[in-house]
């Protein structure tokens, strides 16, 4: 067990054993989508794209999607429903394409990722360009599957263009580097996190509801709890960027200093940021009461994001 800055106790074996077999599902989904070549894809193209998806990531959305699903039906377990798996990984393979789009170096510039060489590194920039057009679309071929009932399936692809396209993670993103090098404000900050990472995982926790064909207003529930979360991922990773190990956080650190970024440090410093990540996770974990031990595994994701170190 390990105590996180909200004090609340993190059991990690019990987090390992429910993680692993999400991950192997939504892994087995994106393996075999991936295996699909389509006869006219260059295998040169196919291995990028493996590249991509298969670097090492911790697969916190697909894992927060699952979650969900599991909170919103008030199952014991993860509910065993297509929807859930494909939204799981549609949300992973956007995650995967945005993170070799950031790498490029007309945005963060990056040589190093997940540990190893950015995909532009390993391959080359037209490739990594190519690799995100093409993970973006499978993103949504997999989210319109026929084994998804049609009400779902939109619901979940309207979700998804919603909370990435131009008011979302584009936005957040573009806001991202006007903003660089600019005096910046908390509240720009707020709203570039909000959009550039939050929405990510407000997409993944509304999604994993919408799956389970969940009402309204219980979405809205998990898209603020998601919200929360992202704001909180976002600030540690701002702390990870200030004060983490390039070994452990597996790309370079300190950079977003350099480059004048708008970050949480920047306006505010590393302590009252650290203080803002646990109060977003503190709200967070105030909207899961009433939901009883089935959201338990959405509560220890919450304060892991709190202890992360990668
Ligand atoms: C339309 C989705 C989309 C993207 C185009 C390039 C771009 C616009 C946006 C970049 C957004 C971005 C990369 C935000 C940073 C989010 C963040 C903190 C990522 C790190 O996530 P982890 O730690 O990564 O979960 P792993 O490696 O574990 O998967």
């Amino acid at each position: 067990m390990i105590e996180d800055m909200v004090g609340a106790v993190v059991p990690v074996d019990r987090l390992r054993g429910w993680l692993a077999p999400v991950r192997q599902r939504v892994e087995a989904l994106l393996a075999g989508r991936l295996a699909r070549r389509d006869t006219q894809a260059p295998s040169r193209l196919c291995d990028a794209m493996h590249y991509a998806v298969f670097s090492g990531g911790k697969r916190m959305r697909p894992a927060l999607v699952a979650a969900a699903a599991q909170a919103a039906s008030r199952q014991e377990h993860v509910p065993d429903l297509p929807a859930v798996w494909h939204a799981a990984a549609a949300i992973e393979l956007i995650h995967c394409f945005s993170l070799v789009h950031d790498d490029l170096p007309a945005m963060d510039d990056d040589d190093v990722r997940r540990g190893r060489p950015t995909l532009h590194r390993a391959f080359d920039e037209w490739t990594a360009i190519l690799v995100g057009d093409a993970l973006s679309v499978l993103a949504f071929e997999v989210l319109v599957d026929s084994d998804i009932p049609c009400h779902v399936g939109m619901r979940l692809a309207r979700q998804l263009a919603a909370d990435i396209g131009w008011g979302g993670v584009v936005a957040g993103q573009y806001r991202d580097i006007q903003a660089q090098g600019q005096k910046v404000t908390t509240e720009l900050v707020y709203a570039i996190h909000s959009a550039k990472t939050a929405a990510l995982l407000r997409c993944a926790c509304s999604c994993g509801a919408i799956a389970v064909d969940a009402a309204d207003d219980t979405v809205r529930v998990f898209a603020r709890l998601g919200e929360e979360l992202g704001l909180a991922f976002q600030a540690v990773d701002d702390v990870l960027d200030e004060v983490g190990a390039v070994e452990q956080v597996g790309k370079r650190v300190g950079k977003d200093r350099l480059a004048g970024k708008a970050t949480l440090p920047a306006v505010v410093g590393v302590d009252a940021t650290v203080r803002i990540a646990r109060e977003h996770v503190r709200v967070a974990l105030g909207l899961l009461d009433g939901y009883g031990d089935c959201a338990d595994p959405l509560r220890h994701l919450a304060s892991c994001i709190l202890t992360r170190s990668a």
